[in-house]
């Protein structure tokens, strides 16, 4: 009886992963806003984004980035940052994705809030590495800021062009922030109950140091942003509980967060530039 071989070949693609530091970097750079500017006029510009997404094709990414940022009724400002965060991530060669997470109807905002939702509705269709936390009005001027997590959280905004590019106070920890998975559920994400503006960044920096973790910075040079002029938005007036909320932290960290953030969500649509997920909070009891 004859035998068969039958050789069996395997061809494995792989992909080297991509070096510590992008080729495609560039530096400081010199923003321009154009007041016409149309998400349309941004689509063309990224033809190899969809969905939100995207990847480097010459290599494997260091991590799966997702960016959250929490929105109502900044329309503009969010075009501006997706015109410029689009190259930006790409000259950093990451494998990310963009989340909107927009609060709907004419409650007080939660910025806090939005930001936990975000978490939990990416994790449920990507096994993200890294979270970035990221306001509307806030666009990096430096690609050197690497939009990447670390051993310990970041706050990667050391200084912004209206406050003389200085860091505000010590501890300060708003606008953009950067956690892994691991570091953000530990501290059991954000609180669910800052209405209004002011106090969940600090919050969030008191439920870090509480896990013995500490804030990173990248230096002052590197984590410039230019914050687009605005005044308060109507719905996000002041906190005036603010200051007793975050003398509780302690007390109410592992029963208030991630665990305990109930939503109506509305829905999810993955846009070509930015997956757009809208949920509705009921008025805080
Ligand atoms: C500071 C912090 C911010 C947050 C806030 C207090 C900086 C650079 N940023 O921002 O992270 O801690 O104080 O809550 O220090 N938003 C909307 N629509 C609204 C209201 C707010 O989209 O109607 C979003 C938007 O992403 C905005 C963010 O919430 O960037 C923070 O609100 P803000 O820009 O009014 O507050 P600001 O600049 O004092
Ligand atoms: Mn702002």
């Amino acid at each position: 009886k004859a035998m068969t071989t039958v050789e069996v070949h395997t061809v494995k693609f792989t992909m080297s992963h991509c070096p510590a530091l992008s080729p495609y970097l560039q530096g400081p750079s010199k923003l321009k806003f154009k007041a016409s500017l149309t998400l349309e006029e941004i689509q063309k510009e990224n033809p190899q984004v969809a969905k939100g997404r995207h990847r480097p094709a010459e290599c494997s990414a260091l991590q799966r980035v997702a960016i959250l940022i929490p929105h109502r009724n900044r329309e503009k400002h969010l075009l501006y940052l997706l015109e410029h965060l689009h190259p930006f991530l790409q000259r950093q060669q990451l494998d990310y994705g963009i989340y909107v997470i927009h609060q709907a109807g004419n409650t007080k905002f939660n910025r806090a809030k939005l930001l936990n939702v975000g978490y939990l509705e990416a994790v449920k269709e990507e096994n993200w590495d890294c979270f970035i936390f990221h306001d509307v009005d806030l666009v990096p001027e430096n690609d050197l800021n690497m939009y990447t997590c670390d051993n310990q959280p970041k706050h990667l905004v050391v200084g912004r062009n209206n406050t003389g590019y200085r860091l505000r106070y010590q501890g300060y920890f708003g606008g953009v922030t950067a956690l892994t998975r691991d570091q953000f559920s530990k501290v059991n994400g954000f609180s669910n109950n800052y209405w209004g503006w002011g106090g969940e960044d600090d919050d969030l920096r008191i439920r870090v140091e509480m896990q013995k973790m500490r804030v990173m910075r990248p230096s002052p040079d590197v984590g410039k942003y230019t914050m687009i002029f605005h005044t308060r938005d109507r719905g996000n007036e002041e906190n005036g509980e603010r200051l007793k909320l975050l003398r509780q932290v302690s007390r109410v960290w592992k029963t208030d967060g991630l665990n305990s953030c109930s939503y109506k969500l509305l829905s999810v649509e993955h846009n070509p530039l930015y997956i757009n997920v809208t949920v509705d909070f009921s008025m805080p009891p």
